[in-house]
């Protein structure tokens, strides 16, 4: 494997609309970042993975594309982005953009040529048919809508207003790469690619995830595109199996860097269900999945991308850990024991502050149009008001956006206007200024577990053994050839006890005091640590 910069990174995501706002609409904007690079820098972090801001109707936030080279009026201006790129690199932060070509918005140039004109080369751009097919939109309802001026139907696999490209068209795609280059050209650092894996999409077979053209058009991007760049890339690919992860990811395929898999996040609903069916995390399965894939990517032959929130989830406190008495507790032991395992984290913005989801009550609370879409289907189906915001509750997407919660004065210091999403009402007690202060808060354990990720090696070379221990204690093992190191996690409220034949070299980090043996320690609930043993 050829060591890359990505090997040793974390990565932070950013969701633009939610992270602070400095001209008071309420909506978080680029100056907003550039004004918080300093706390970044101080956190650790080596690159931004910034969510959409390019210019959009903001349907779903910026996932629906109207102009890939313009900067959303929102968010601010072109000059805005590039002093963000020369203040982030000052600081030594890469800035990785969001990619989504899957999609664009309705009100893209393209399509709204392609619906005027059935003519027009644009019209190819996009997938039209003269009756629709069972494929379904993941937002709910059938995938195609109807347009009166031609009758035929275009595909959506998300919202209406985000019609799917049609990959097959060679001209689309030179076009798609070229805008990759212009952003390459402006200096940032690699790309998250948006459900890259339904690019190779074939309507009339069904087929929406890992078409049989996928890995072909993503070599074809690579050499027309990040070839020779040392660009980070990263795929969100729902579907993908370890197999399919190695093929993504294997550096002599030329295709990506690495991949977001879902696979542990699946645990969050009942299996063959919906999102919306949640269910109690099975620690067992946890452990088999993620130890899967620690063991089955290897270093040679691929690389894991290592999270537990993004803008869709929800806050893995709330999920998995404790939202109430063990928050602190809870989140650092998560935090723990994902950053020493195998592959490049990713930390979602107030995850190292502990934020959790927000408690709502009504509809008018939730902006989320795959929430939404749920309400009224769900809704439609005799389901009780009560239970669709219990699920909205528990998973739905708003959750992840609220406003970052920056310090206890109005609004949690994110704008000096009214929030385009109420801010949690916590906000009081969990926020950074408050975790700033405390050289005890979740915030320096992530900060030292940036920290440990750049300078220790062990955590990219060394293999990984899952340890048999009680169902809801999770402990590995990473080895290399000179030393062992050992972690060991409590997932639940109670008191569990772990013991092993190994002997303390010494501390690495932990939430609790250190074990004096390791013989037999008894943890108490979300105690965490890694230490090196013999
Ligand atoms: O998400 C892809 C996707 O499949 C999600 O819709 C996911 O199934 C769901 O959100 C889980 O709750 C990406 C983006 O991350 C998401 O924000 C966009 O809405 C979507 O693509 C369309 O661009
Ligand atoms: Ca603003």
């Amino acid at each position: 494997m050829q060591k890359k910069w990505w090997h040793q990174a974390v990565i932070y995501q950013i969701y633009p609309k939610s992270f602070r706002d400095t001209n008071g609409d309420g909506i978080g904007d680029l100056q907003g970042i550039i004004s918080k690079l300093d706390y970044l820098d101080y956190l650790g972090i080596t690159a931004i993975w910034l969510s959409p801001v390019y210019q959009s109707p903001m349907d779903d936030n910026g996932y629906d594309i109207s102009d890939y080279e313009a900067i959303a009026h929102e968010f601010g201006s072109m000059a805005d982005m590039e002093m963000l790129l020369t203040e982030a690199r000052r600081r030594g932060i890469r800035i990785i953009m969001d990619l989504v070509v899957n999609h664009t918005s309705d009100e893209h140039a393209w399509f709204i040529e392609a619906k005027a004109n059935p003519s027009s080369p644009e019209r190819e751009y996009y997938i039209w048919r003269d009756e629709p097919n069972a494929l379904d939109s993941i937002f709910g309802g059938s995938a195609w809508e109807y347009d009166d001026a031609s009758g035929q139907y275009y595909l959506h696999f998300f919202g209406k207003k985000q019609p799917d490209l049609n990959w097959e068209n060679p001209v689309l795609r030179q076009k798609i790469y070229d805008m990759m280059n212009f952003w390459i050209d402006k200096g940032i650092a690699g790309f998250r690619m948006d459900v890259i894996d339904m690019i190779g999409k074939i309507p009339d077979r069904l087929i929406a995830n890992n078409g049989p053209k996928l890995h072909d058009y993503l070599k074809e991007m690579h050499s027309q595109t990040l070839c020779g760049k040392d660009l980070l890339t990263v795929g969100e690919t729902w579907g993908a199996t370890p197999d399919i992860a190695k093929q993504y990811s294997r550096q002599e395929n030329h295709e990506l860097s690495m991949v977001f898999q879902f696979e542990h996040i699946g645990l969050q609903h009942e299996e063959g269900k919906d999102k919306w069916s949640y269910t109690d995390l099975d620690v067992p399965r946890l452990k088999s999945i993620l130890s899967k894939w620690q063991t089955d990517l290897g270093v040679t032959e691929g690389w894991n991308s290592l999270f537990w929130n993004n803008h869709d989830l929800p806050r893995v406190l709330s999920i998995w850990g404790n939202s109430g008495v063990y928050r602190e507790k809870s989140a650092k032991a998560l935090a723990i024991l994902l950053h020493l395992m195998r592959g490049t984290p990713y930390i979602y913005q107030g995850e190292e502050i502990g934020m959790t989801n927000y408690p709502f009550e009504n509809l008018d609370q939730i902006n989320d149009l795959e929430s939404l879409h749920f309400a009224k289907e769900a809704s439609t189906k005799g389901v009780s008001q009560e239970a669709i915001l219990d699920a909205i509750r528990v998973v739905g997407r708003d959750n992840a956006r609220t406003p970052m919660q920056w310090d206890n004065t109005e609004n949690a210091g994110f704008s000096n206007g009214k929030p385009w999403l109420a801010v949690n009402p916590n906000y009081k007690t969990i926020n950074v200024a408050k975790a700033l202060a405390d050289k005890s808060s979740i915030f320096y354990t992530y900060k030292a577990l940036v920290n440990l990720r750049k300078t220790q090696d062990w955590l990219v070379e060394a293999d990984y053994e899952i340890l048999t221990t009680a169902d809801k204690v999770f402990a590995y093992l990473r080895k290399n050839e000179e030393k062992t190191y050992l972690v060991v996690v409590n997932l639940s409220d109670e008191s569990q006890s772990f013991s092993s034949r190994y002997d303390m070299v010494s501390e690495v980090i932990a939430n609790r005091p250190y074990p004096k043996t390791l013989k037999k320690v008894d943890l108490e609930p979300w105690g965490a640590f890694c230490v090196e043993v013999e």
